[in-house]
């Protein structure tokens, strides 16, 4: 079984990680990890905050020489800005912020007193962590060529057109912009829907898309509630801070239409039997199709999953993420010190936090599905799997 667990506050020393149950012999590159931290620090409208730190992990235990040793891996990442907190006297906050955990959080553990308790835990700081321990998911699935990319598909009612082109090449031309959206002209109107809403002292939420590589048929099951793939998705995704929905495929568009035309019909995958066959398909076809079997579909409607099982189509999972809930503009609160109505107060926060968030989507994709490759293939070390995997 594979786990991880965070702990760490926003303005404390450091976030810290546990990930257990990772097999021997998985190579570590720190970099990669790191590269993926620094990607959840860019975007445009992104929190002052970012300015400040540089996340970078350490790691304290579980890797030697570069290499797991199949016990936890023990990861930190310092925060920055503790520094400038360490001494510093704040004045208790008790003005809940609407859309927050502040107010039901400090009921639920007794801190009203002063909710800025609430907000160390509840804070999207925590999130770096999960990429790092992401990361490590992503290691191990690259071994097997899962590879897992993602880009926006709307930020603020404004919807990016999406360029024809395989994925990868999808996820690199988003990777290029500082919205995460793979087409340029669409990446300008986004950019400048962000500074409005800036300008307007407000933020604004959006949609993105997560989606995973070579996969292959037979992750998950359908004989239980909670080994349906498609809803442990749904789960990971959903626990990002802020996301208030999770779409697989193209589940609400395929609500509104009729059976026949939402299915993606099974077809034999000839044209990769041919030699040569590559260069036959059309770029659609090469883009949803898994040419290590022999069935192929031309849609890809099921986001790679039907009964809770990965059907060796690209996963595909959607989240929407509503607009951050702190405002430059004060929103009716309540002081719950003086219980009268007031404004909630505002904080350094994100106008726009969804180019970001696509690294933490990628993250918890890739910790569902190495837990789920772990489940079927898992071995103690990476040997031992790939000899099974060879059987
Ligand atoms: C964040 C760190 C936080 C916030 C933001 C994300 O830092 P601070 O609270 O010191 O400004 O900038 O968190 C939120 C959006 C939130 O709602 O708490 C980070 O590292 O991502």
């Amino acid at each position: 079984m594979l786990r991880f667990l965070t702990a760490g506050e926003s303005h404390g020393p450091a976030l810290v990680g546990i990930v257990e149950g990772m097999p021997a012999g998985l190579t570590i590159d720190c970099e990669l990890i790191n590269r993926d931290l620094a990607r959840r620090q860019i975007g445009v409208g992104r929190s002052a905050r970012m300015r400040i730190e540089n996340d970078r992990v350490e790691i304290l235990g579980g890797v030697i020489n570069n290499q797991t040793i199949g016990a936890p891996v023990a990861f930190k990442i310092a925060n920055r800005d503790y520094e400038n907190w360490k001494n510093k006297i704040v004045p208790p906050q008790t003005i809940p912020r609407p859309g927050h955990a502040d107010l039901a959080g400090a009921i639920k553990y007794n801190l009203l007193a002063d909710l800025r308790l609430v907000a160390e835990r509840a804070s999207a700081r925590e999130t770096a962590m999960r990429v790092a321990c992401g990361a490590l998911a992503r290691i191990l699935l690259a071994e097997f060529e899962i590879e897992i990319g993602s880009h926006v598909l709307e930020i603020g009612g404004v919807r990016a057109e999406i360029p024809d082109a395989p994925y990868p090449e999808l996820f690199a031309r988003a990777q290029k912009s500082d919205v995460m959206v793979a087409d340029a002209a669409s990446a300008e109107k986004i950019r400048a829907r962000i500074e409005q809403v800036m300008r307007d002292k407000d933020s604004v939420g959006g949609v993105i898309e997560v989606i995973a590589l070579n996969v292959p048929i037979g992750l998950g099951s359908y004989a239980q509630w909670d080994r349906k793939l498609d809803g442990r998705f749904a789960h990971a995704v959903m626990s990002i801070p802020s996301v208030k929905g999770v779409e697989i495929g193209t589940a609400f568009a395929n609500a509104r239409e009729v059976g026949t035309r939402v299915q993606d019909e099974i077809f034999l995958n000839d044209k990769l039997k041919m030699t040569n066959a590559k260069t036959q398909m059309t770029n659609d076809e090469r883009k949803m199709t898994n040419d290590k079997i022999k069935f192929t579909r031309r849609t890809n409607r099921a986001g790679g999953l039907e009964g809770g099982v990965t059907n060796g189509m690209p996963i595909v999972v959607r989240a929407a993420l509503k607009p951050v809930s702190t405002t430059m503009t004060p929103l009716q609160s309540v002081d719950v010190a003086k219980r009268e109505p007031a404004l909630a107060v505002y904080q350094r926060s994100d106008f726009c936090h969804v180019p970001r968030a696509c690294v933490i989507g990628e993250a918890m994709v890739a910790w569902v599905l190495a837990e789920a490759w772990m489940e079927k293939f898992g071995g103690d070390s990476m040997e031992e799997m790939k000899e099974r995997m060879s059987e």
